[in-house]
């Protein structure tokens, strides 16, 4: 079908920003959104859902492309953010492997159960038309589902796209990037504490994506606002989802609260954020040096230099902060001078020992927040 055409319907529905990881069958798709619209390029096809949900919280219809191979990555965050906040991402996946095509055997079992997997994550989907009028009824179906706050896929076969040539890429590297350790002495206070002080600073203007697990936990404990959102599952995908917000909605500060286990399971996209690097996203990460959420496992952090990491990915500021007051001043520094940027603190292990879980539902909680934004 017509690709530019099929672009267009789509943009008419309201859908013009993008996040994905390149297949060949769907090449011209992407070119299309690389061209016309928004399109972040994910370092994979879970990071990219979690952009596209971000984007969505701004109030931005937003579309994932990936092969049916990525769709496997995409599975943590397709059925425990997409799902469990009911926010509602347009997904294109190819069927390589399709049965007939003898295509590359890493393809075989996928391209058997793509539709499968969707069924079973309880995704609406349906194999898109070859012919655009088609392909226009069936999108009215898929927005329909979206504005019903649930996921729609099309599996896309070979040769459902035609020809759109790609436009010449810009691809910008950041220069003028800032690296900073400090020389106090570590402290490392608890995450309450620093909870506490993040919590104080944000204001109005300001929305806190805590990760997964005793993060978000702590969070609703010491103020539960409107502006914060706790992350079940999806782990890993809190900064995505931050750099999503942060591209959809200037006028709002975007912090992603991390964790060290869960900023080493998806740390391509330190890559993704430093490469868009939008001045209203600020990524902390607040880094026991365990799984805390799950029993005190330790992780490798220790051997990390996040700060370095964040600098050599693209955060035009990357910053090591040893004490609360440090932290606090970066705070304030963002505030007065925001860029991008990255801030690093070691914390205590563990929580308060009566730690409860929020009371909200995840859904209410995103309910509430795209509220708070659009206001
Ligand atoms: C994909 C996935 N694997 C494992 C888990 C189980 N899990 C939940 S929280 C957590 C630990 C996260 O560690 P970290 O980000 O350092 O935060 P902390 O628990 O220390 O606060 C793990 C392993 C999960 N939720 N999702």
């Amino acid at each position: 079908m017509n690709t530019q055409q099929f672009g267009s319907a789509l943009k008419d529905l309201g859908f013009d920003f993008y996040s994905g990881v390149p297949c060949s069958f769907l090449k011209y798709l992407i070119n299309y959104a690389i061209n016309e619209c928004d399109y972040v390029m994910a370092a994979n096809e879970g990071d990219a859902v979690a952009t596209s949900a971000g984007a969505y919280l701004a109030g931005k219809k937003s579309v994932v492309l990936m092969q049916n191979s990525g769709l496997t990555n995409a599975t943590s965050p397709l059925t425990s953010l997409n799902y469990s906040f009911k926010l509602p991402v347009l997904g294109f996946v190819s069927l390589r492997g399709e049965e007939g095509l003898n295509d590359e055997p890493q393809h075989e079992l996928m391209g058997r159960i793509t539709g499968n997997m969707l069924s079973s994550m309880e995704v609406e989907w349906e194999y898109l038309a070859n012919d655009l009028n088609e392909a226009k009824e069936q999108l009215k179906r898929a927005n329909q589902a979206i504005e019903n706050n649930k996921t729609f896929f099309f599996v896309v076969k070979k040769g459902t796209f035609d020809e759109v040539t790609l436009k010449t890429q810009n691809i910008s590297t950041t220069f003028a990037k800032e690296l900073k350790h400090s020389d106090k002495e570590e402290v490392s206070p608890t995450r309450t504490e620093a909870l506490t002080a993040i919590s104080n600073w944000a204001d109005n203007k300001t929305a806190l994506l805590a990760t997964t697990g005793k993060t978000g936990r702590e969070l609703f404990e010491i103020e539960d606002k409107p502006n914060n959102l706790y992350m079940v599952g999806s782990m890993g995908c809190i900064s995505s989802m931050a750099l999503g917000l942060a591209l959809a909605d200037k006028s709002i500060k975007s912090v992603a609260i991390d964790g060290d286990g869960a900023a080493l399971m998806r740390m391509g996209n330190f890559g993704t954020n430093g490469y868009y690097h939008p001045n209203n996203l600020l990524h902390i990460l607040l880094d026991n040096s365990t799984h805390d959420s799950t029993g005190g496992q330790a992780t490798i952090s220790p051997n990390i230099d996040f700060a370095t990491v964040a600098h050599a990915t693209g955060y035009p500021v990357a910053i090591k902060v040893n004490t609360l007051d440090e932290l606090k001043d970066e705070l304030a520094n963002w505030s007065s001078n925001p860029k991008a940027t990255f801030i690093h603190l070691k914390i205590a292990k563990g929580s308060p020992k009566e730690l409860g879980r929020p009371t909200i539902k995840p859904h209410e909680v995103k309910e509430r927040l795209m509220n708070f934004l659009k206001n």
